[in-house]
């Protein structure tokens, strides 16, 4: 079993993906695809009770890029202007190549998404390969970041037990999972898929929280409380508030979430708590900080 956080199962971890790489501004422009756009959602999901962000970046064109420039930059913004722990996407969208999403890292986020296998995605692939799969783990580890390992199927759950097998725990020494749920070639958005995927779940997992996308947005959040997980929300993965009803904004979704948590006596976690959760210690990010200079 990995190092047991001290963060009361009452605190919910609210973890808000505002952007991703699959819609286009033009078809929603309410979707934060600039800096400030993006950093203006970032607070407003930390004030409604989000802790953590999943970041994917846009260019001058609204289109996703992995460049590094803008990467470091959106990092260093979010860091400047809010407590959220900050989690880069390494999943970039399909097209991105393995060799730019490792050096995505090299931004250096608080946090990575690490998804655990290759995935149909709508009629798209999103590849992760065993071998980059372990390569972006054992960078992370080199790195100081914390991984948060994606599952979009029960498979890739099993493959988590064969990748701390082999490499061991990760920086921090907390294991963090997120079930990404309803991707059109992953698992459904189900009670019964969730509940497959925490019991095929490695024993040194610490904490995990569960997505569902589009319509298994309720779900499989209502899933994700009945057996005491965390919550991931945001306008990368669901774009309706309700059928045919547009989301305004991310901080909506996140209230939509504060809400339910309250309905399971659960109460949004502090930043803080956050950090504690996922292996991010004060002093872990203070000697990060002095030695990778
Ligand atoms: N955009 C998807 C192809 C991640 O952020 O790590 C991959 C994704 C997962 O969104
Ligand atoms: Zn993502």
């Amino acid at each position: 079993m990995g190092r047991m956080p001290a963060v009361p199962p009452e605190a919910l971890l609210i973890t808000v993906a505002p952007t991703g790489a699959e819609t286009a501004k033009a078809d929603c422009p309410q979707l934060p695809t600039t800096l400030e756009e993006l950093v203006a959602t970032a607070r407003e999901c930390e004030s409604a009770g989000a802790a953590m962000i999943h970041v994917h970046v846009r260019d001058a064109d609204h289109r996703p890029t992995l460049d590094l420039g803008l990467l470091t930059e959106t990092v260093d913004a979010l860091h400047e202007s809010t407590d959220l722990v900050v989690q880069l996407s390494t999943g970039g969208s399909v097209h991105d190549p393995l060799d730019k999403r490792l050096k995505v890292l090299d931004a250096r986020p608080d946090s990575c998404s690490l998804t655990m296998g290759t995935t149909n995605f709508g009629d798209d692939v999103f590849a992760n390969p065993w071998p980059f799969v372990c390569e972006l783990y054992q960078l992370s580890q080199e790195r100081g970041i914390v991984p948060e390992f994606e599952l979009f199927d029960l498979g890739q759950a099993h493959a988590l037990t064969r990748l701390i097998d082999r490499f061991g725990l990760p920086y921090g020494g907390r294991v963090h999972c997120d079930f990404v749920m309803g991707v059109p070639g992953g698992m459904p958005g189900t009670a019964d898929a969730l509940v497959a995927g925490v019991a095929t779940l490695p024993p040194e997992v610490t904490s995990w929280s569960a997505t569902g996308i589009g319509r298994s947005t309720l779900p499989v959040a209502l899933a994700a409380l009945s057996k005491g997980g965390h919550l991931r929300v945001g306008m990368e993965d669901v774009l309706t508030i309700s059928r045919g009803v547009p989301v305004e904004n991310n901080a909506q979704l996140v209230e939509r979430v504060v809400g339910l948590g309250a309905l399971a006596q659960r109460r949004p976690m502090t930043t803080t708590e956050a950090r504690d959760l996922l292996g991010l210690t004060p002093a872990q990010q203070a000697r990060r900080g002095s030695t990778d200079g």
